[in-house]
């Protein structure tokens, strides 16, 4: 290495970056599909498993070797204290635990053998299975191990709304509204489908089933009351429903939702209405070997994953948003904008993009124009994604005409996508009731899609690198949602991912893209958050928990996303040249891999805070390489 440092100041850190770029963007040149898209695996938790195994003893379409598979999955994710966790390193989790439970017993496992032993004892523990969320009651339901009574009220009379009454379907968020119907046409049915004698867990009620405690749990607060009075109403009127009404609500229902069937057999791209609208439908009488069943079924083949650990489902899968980021990734690299992989990649994503119509239409009336996450869910567009994936497309090199056509369309259904606060939410614009939080059936996840600062971020990001600056309207309101988002020690909260590192890490590049001052004191606190938490090995991490605690923000081991997120922020903030960024800089590279990647055991993606968390495996390697990327390019070329 040469000694006269007087041109950069680290010239051998330099040529060190250099060789990690490298390596990185052959690991990421090697994982391209020949389609020309790159696909990670899209890791959750046991549940979506478990629950694949429950719909097949329902249809009937299990065997003894998928069940052996799946138990053989479902036991290598258990944690020696005996119970089952919705992340690595998380606290257990009742519900996640009783449903791997059932799934084990079902598939055969030893009742008696250590395993199940210590799952039963954790499961009892801590209160048993009347303890569980509202999901895992309904499965049990279906299953003859949980009384249908003891779960709130759905009435799909709710489709007959129409939209412009306070509460109809389109109040709840894409994902809710599509699991929220099948799932009141099941509570009205009330069908059981038994599971063997063998299978059965009395075992699992703390005082017996005899005495098990029935009740719904309750809200506190006014509209929880409220609902609960709700609840308790139309308890009454089932008894004597509206015949006619319940016959065209059941009938609308299941239009709705056979409507709403993807190309390739799935609903909105996601597991849970995917398999409740399929036992809806049974159900309602649809047979095993109908078309629309036997299509359904059929797509799950490509969200399943068999390996040595047995067989598992993904909840949904990534390979828009994770061909997007690698292309961003490798031009941060410095790969020219007509390198064929980029090419063949910028291609693909053309012949993604949505012309028809969906559920976002009825609060928007841009013409259809966006990205979804997935292959197939072309109902269901997300701002997230069409933001990157137009990013990523403007720094390919592609036929002038249709890239031109593609922008435009995508910038088009974005802008009608803005949310009156100035936000943007996922999929659905002004998706804001948050009283609807409060209905008994709300215990898990996310009812409501409102407009997130990771989510605007990108979008100000996308509006910025297409030349946009501020004087423009739907960027200033932007510009003002992020900033009074901003929280008081400086930091942005992550919708999307874990957690103020992830929004902090999506808002100060954004900011930078549309050349707002970045001496501003607001941008100075945020960078001033982000040097307060990096660890003494150069990285950052930030547990799940933060969700929940608010001393864990920005706490945690380090990981080589979060580390790449607070150096895109610090680097976007100017501060490249800064002792923290170099740390930063060098924790990755002397973390990489020797085959040019990263190891990340732990979930920094977020589907809902803490309920439902999200390891994207693509994560641990374009994040890096992008901040690699990033950090020489601002340093070679001066400009950090
Ligand atoms: C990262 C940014 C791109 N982005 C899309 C992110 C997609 C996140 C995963 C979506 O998968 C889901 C899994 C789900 N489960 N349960 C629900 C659910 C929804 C989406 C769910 C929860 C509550 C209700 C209905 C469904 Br009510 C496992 C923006």
């Amino acid at each position: 290495m040469p000694k006269e440092a007087s041109i950069t100041r680290h010239p051998s850190h330099v040529t060190e970056v250099s060789q990690a770029i490298e390596r990185a963007l052959d690991w990421l040149l090697r994982h391209q599909y020949p389609e020309g898209y790159w696909w990670g695996e899209l890791e959750s938790n046991v549940t979506i498993t478990a629950e694949h195994l429950f719909f097949t003893h329902i249809l009937g379409i299990g065997s003894q070797e998928l069940w052996e598979k799946i138990a053989r999955y479902i036991l290598s994710e258990q944690r020696p204290e005996g119970f089952w966790a919705n992340w690595y390193g998380g606290p257990g989790d009742l519900s996640t635990t009783v449903e791997a439970y059932l799934a084990l017993k079902m598939a055969g496992v030893d009742p008696n053998s250590p395993p199940m032993q210590k799952a039963r004892d954790w499961i009892l523990s801590q209160g048993g299975v009347e303890k569980t969320r509202v999901f895992t009651k309904i499965w049990l339901s279906m299953l003859g191990e949980w009384p249908w009574e003891a779960t709130p009220m759905l009435p799909p009379e709710l489709v007959l709304l129409p939209d412009w009454f306070p509460v109809n379907l389109y109040s709840f968020a894409s994902w809710a509204r599509g699991t929220i119907l099948p799932l009141a046409i099941l509570r009205v049915l009330r069908p059981v489908w038994p599971i063997p004698e063998y299978a059965r867990i009395d075992e699992l009620f703390p005082r017996g089933r005899e005495n098990a405690d029935f009740s719904l749990p309750r809200k506190k607060s006014l509209w929880g009351r409220f609902f609960y009075g709700v609840d308790k109403a139309l308890r009454i009127y089932e008894r004597r429903p509206i015949r006619s009404l319940r016959k065209l609500a059941l009938a609308r229902a299941e239009e709705w939702i056979v409507e709403r069937q993807e190309a390739d057999g799935c609903w909105g791209g996601i597991q849970p209405p995917w398999v409740y609208s399929l036992l809806a439908l049974y159900a309602l009488g649809h047979p095993l070997e109908s078309p629309i069943l036997q299509k359904g079924i059929a797509g799950f083949r490509r969200y399943s994953i068999e390996d040595e650990r047995g067989f598992r489902l993904q909840s949904c899968i990534s390979p828009v948003w994770d061909t997007g980021l690698s292309m961003l990734a490798l031009q941060d690299a410095g790969l020219p904008p007509d390198h064929p992989a980029l090419v063949r990649a910028g291609m693909w994503l053309l012949s993604q993009q949505i012309f028809v119509g969906g559920d976002w239409q009825v609060r928007c009336s841009a013409r259809p124009g966006g990205w979804a996450f997935e292959f197939d869910n072309d109902r269901y567009p997300d701002t997230d994604d069409t933001a990157v994936v137009m990013m990523a497309l403007l720094g390919t090199k592609l036929p002038a005409k249709a890239k031109e056509f593609a922008l435009s369309r995508g910038l088009e259904w974005l802008l009608g996508m803005q949310s009156k606060n100035g936000g943007w939410g996922a999929f659905d614009r002004d998706n804001t009731k948050t009283f609807l939080r409060e209905i008994p059936f709300a215990d898990f996840g996310e009812l409501l899609d409102p407009p997130s600062v990771d989510v605007t971020a990108h979008v100000v990001e996308c509006l910025g690198r297409l030349g946009y600056r501020r004087g423009f309207k739907p960027l200033d309101r932007a510009l003002r949602y992020i900033l009074r988002e901003q929280e008081e020690d400086g930091s942005w909260y992550g919708r999307w991912g874990v957690n103020h590192i992830y929004g902090t890490g999506a808002v100060l590049p954004a900011l930078r893209a549309v050349e707002f001052p970045m001496d501003d004191p607001r941008v100075q606190r945020a960078v001033d958050w982000l040097l307060s938490c990096q660890n003494p090995d150069g990285g950052w991490g930030e547990d799940v928990l933060s969700y929940h605690k608010k001393e864990l923000r920005g706490r945690g081991p380090s990981t080589a996303s979060q580390t790449a997120w607070a150096l895109l922020a610090l680097i976007a903030a100017g501060k490249a040249r800064s002792d923290a960024v170099q740390r930063g800089i060098s924790y990755l590279v002397s973390t990489q891999t020797p085959d040019g990647t990263w190891e990340e055991p732990y979930f920094t993606g977020t589907g809902f805070p803490t309920d439902f968390m999200i390891r994207y495996h693509l994560y641990r390697h374009y994040f890096p390489l992008m901040a690699l990327g990033r950090y020489r390019r601002t340093v070679e070329g001066g400009t950090g």
